[in-house]
């Protein structure tokens, strides 16, 4: 297979790829799965050597873009590999098939130290995107999964099933389709933290993209070239009409290729034939017939959308303006399969990937401050070559009955357990930390052996003054979020320093740091080689000047939007229960072909966003739901946990509990309780009065944070002074957007991504003044 013209594909860290595996894919054993889910091999099967305990840190490939294009194309494929697996400590590694996205062209990864007996591949991230402020991306995306070697269930009406006819999967639950796992061959992909259109070919999470079909013996029977016949034609005319990167086009899709639609009908067509009870074909050409993005297709899409830049040196843009009213800001996103139904078992899988976007203001100015360093190598200091850690926790069979309990998976960082990275003495890194996880979030306890400030969240760049508060504080990094970190080796070499993390589903899992709680090790750096030339790295002085547009939303500019407001409510029962994880009481498509939130264009809101899950009935933890919408960041105005762990103000750490040191001192004592007396740095929550359900402390009022993932505080189950009623306490978070730029229908959701799969999702109508509303598009 050719690669796409203009493609740029290099490995940052080539020196380490020594070894080809190009023999690994020869030595696939191919098994299907029962009819059920897809499950870890037979007992009878192949095992194993699991890679040295410490294996290098390896990074991704990477398609880089060139002269104002991200080109290139995103092979979904399926492969075995060597999965690590640790669950409490415990590291197993068996011969696993997973769904993973490759970049065409790429040479495969290095093998971790003891390769595996038959040459399987190890795990790695998805390839990584690299582009710029202003350009446009073009990614080909081909679905060659062999759906043969997974569940056989489909896209309509079909819960995976534990067993052929059997319950739906996992047993016990009460889930109804579409708000249950389902489709896993089928995918998409969500650019996250990208500021763009949400339709058509953009960042439009409503596409369902079924493999390219296959005969018995498993060959394929339309090739690639064959399903992306015509599609340099549409890149072509795409290019000119982003020019204006607030266009959204295309708009319908007589916009594409004709040789190409009449390729999807085709192939929509046979698959409809040959499959009962898909009518794909005919709910696509309803859709046509009503001027509506059809959201079917088999084997390949183009995908194809502007990275807007802001160019104004000051914000808002002066009326008349063509400038963008927001920018995309520069910084590390990421992208990840993103199939209703089917996104907790393709990202546990490992279809993700980060997406570096680059400003001259941003990545710029720290290659200026810090491009006179001169590494061992020989090469300058550069923000391209500097380490990216996509965290996931692998798995090939999502758990989604634990709830927030015991023995979570640990996490991968690229791919791999507990990498070894190196730093020079004196070095200073940007981390680029990305928790691509689908289910738990990552407490980043204090360094030890090493210093770190954060330049970003999100991707989206720190006012200097939260630079400068940063020093070493722990970093509670949930599903969904990223952290750009600037670390600091020690001046001397020969010491190892381990990065500890706590494995939890929310912020009162957190404990103390002690010697009965040390942390998990999720990488290790040893300081080793010369010293960083000509002297030891310092800090960045400031942080790089914010764009104008992430100017802080002031209470005069929520005014000309008349306060609105919007209030939602996440929560979470126990299993067993008719439904499980919903938003203000219901699913997603609970409401038929109806957005859930409508939003008008060039409206400032503010939404408070609760969460009333509680230890109860079978949850056995308080669960962080981490809240995600799409295509706008979004400021904190206030957060108020009630399980909030109490923190000292100078470093971040946890203070811990003088009746209990394994605990964390809690800030709130609720009114009454007798189990416990008051400690004097308490807060009092008096159950039987909802007006001292807010924090205790005031919340900044300027230079706020802008996040595109915040996980809500989970709500606490409290017991009145009359010892017998009791009330949930919820938590809740204020933020601020502005809906800006781009209107259209897209999500948000949940991203412990088994909720989002199983009902915890909304619709988004945003309407412009020259857009009249059209419904989202169905999921059936
Ligand atoms: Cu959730």
């Amino acid at each position: 297979m050719k690669t796409a013209p203009g493609a740029t594909l290099h490995h940052s860290k080539a020196s380490l790829w020594s070894a080809s595996i190009a023999a690994a894919t020869a030595a696939i054993m191919i098994y299907s799965a029962p009819g059920g889910a897809q499950q870890p091999l037979p007992p009878t099967s192949p095992t194993t050597n699991c890679p040295d305990p410490s294996p290098p840190f390896v990074m991704p490939s990477e398609i880089v873009s060139s002269g104002g294009i991200l080109k290139g194309t995103i092979n979904l494929t399926d492969q075995q590999q060597r999965l690590p697996k640790s669950v409490a400590g415990a590291v197993t590694c068996a011969p696993q098939i997973v769904r993973i996205f490759q970049a065409e062209g790429a040479p495969a990864p290095p093998p971790a130290p003891k390769p595996d007996p038959n040459n399987l591949p190890d795990p790695i991230a998805g390839p990584t995107l690299r582009a710029k402020l202003g350009d446009v991306v073009q990614l080909t995306f081909v679905n060659q999964v062999n759906s043969n070697r997974f569940d056989r269930n489909i896209d309509l009406d079909a819960c995976m099933r534990v067993g052929p006819g059997g319950s739906v999967y996992p047993a016990g639950v009460n889930d109804v389709y579409p708000n249950c796992l389902h489709a896993s061959s089928t995918a998409n992909i969500h650019f996250h933290g990208t500021h763009t259109s949400p339709s058509t070919t953009a960042d439009n999470v409503f596409l369902q993209i079924r493999p390219l079909p296959r005969n018995n013996q498993g060959n394929l029977t339309v090739t690639p070239a064959a399903a992306t016949v015509a599609l340099p034609d549409f890149f072509g005319t795409c290019l000119e009409k982003l020019k204006n990167p607030l266009n959204q086009w295309p708009v319908t899709w007589d916009d594409l290729p004709k040789p190409w639609t009449d390729k999807q009908w085709e192939m929509l067509k046979a698959y409809e034939t040959r499959t009962p009870g898909q009518p794909l074909w005919t709910i696509d050409q309803k859709m046509y017939k009503d001027k509506q993005w059809p959201i079917y297709y088999i084997g390949a899409f183009p995908y194809c959308f502007a990275l807007p830049a802001y160019t104004l040196p000051t914000w808002p843009p002066p009326p008349g303006s063509t400038s963008p009213n927001m920018g995309q800001s520069p910084g590390t996103h990421w992208y990840h399969a993103h199939k209703h139904g089917s996104t907790a078992i393709n990202v546990s899988n490992g279809m993700t990937g980060a997406f570096i976007i680059e400003g001259k203001d941003y990545d710029g100015k720290i290659n200026e401050a810090y491009g006179s360093y001169v590494l061992k190598d020989g090469k300058r200091w550069n923000t391209q070559s500097q380490p990216i850690l996509v965290l996931n926790q692998l798995e090939t069979a999502p758990n989604i009955l634990a709830g927030g309990g015991p023995n979570p998976l640990d996490f991968v960082v690229n791919g791999r357990l507990r990498p070894k990275l190196s730093m020079q003495p004196g070095e200073v890194q940007l981390w680029r930390i990305i928790n691509t996880a689908p289910r738990s979030a990552a407490y980043f306890m204090a360094p030890t052996g090493l210093k770190w400030r954060q330049l970003a969240q999100d991707g989206v760049q720190f006012a200097d003054s939260n630079y400068r508060a940063s020093e070493n504080v722990p970093l509670f990094v949930a599903p969904g979020n990223r952290v750009d970190l600037l670390v600091q080796a020690p001046t001397t070499a020969g010491s190892t320093a381990n990065v500890l993390i706590q494995n939890v589903m929310g912020r009162a899992g957190v404990q103390p740091t002690s010697t009965a709680n040390p942390g998990t090790v999720l990488l290790s750096v040893e300081v080793t080689g010369p010293p960083v030339q000509p002297s030891a790295m310092p800090f960045l002085r400031r942080a790089p000047q914010q764009p104008p547009f992430l100017t802080d939303i002031t209470d005069q500019e929520w005014a000309k939007s008349n306060y609105a407001t919007k209030e939602l409510t996440f929560d979470s029962k126990g299993p067993g229960k008719p439904v499980q994880h919903t938003i203000n009481g219901v699913q997603f498509e609970d409401k038929g072909g109806q957005a859930n939130v409508q939003v008008h264009l060039s409206r400032v809101e503010e939404w408070t966003i609760k969460n009333t899950t509680h230890i109860a009935d079978g949850l056995s933890s308080t669960i962080d739901h981490p809240f995600h919408i799409h295509i706008n960041p979004f400021q904190i105005t206030q957060v108020f946990d009630p399980n909030e762990n109490m923190t000292d103000p100078r470093t971040g750490q946890l203070i811990p509990d003088p009746q209990d040191s394994t605990k964390a001192l809690l800030r709130y004592f609720i009114l009454g309780d007798k189990t416990r007396t008051q400690d004097p740095r308490q807060c009092v929550l008096d159950p039987s009065n909802s007006d001292t359900w807010k924090p205790c402390q005031p919340w900044p009022r300027s230079n706020l944070v802008w996040w595109d993932v915040f996980a809500i505080p989970s709500g606490r189950l409290v017991t009145l002074p009359d010892g017998k009623t009791t009330k949930v306490i919820p938590g809740y978070f204020k933020m601020r957007s502005r809906f800006v730029d781009y209107a259209g229908n897209y999500v948000l959701h949940c991203h412990i991504l088994v909720h989002e799969d199983r009902g915890m999702m909304f619709t988004v109508q945003v309407t412009g003044p020259t857009t009249p509303p059209s419904p989202p598009p169905p999921h059936h």
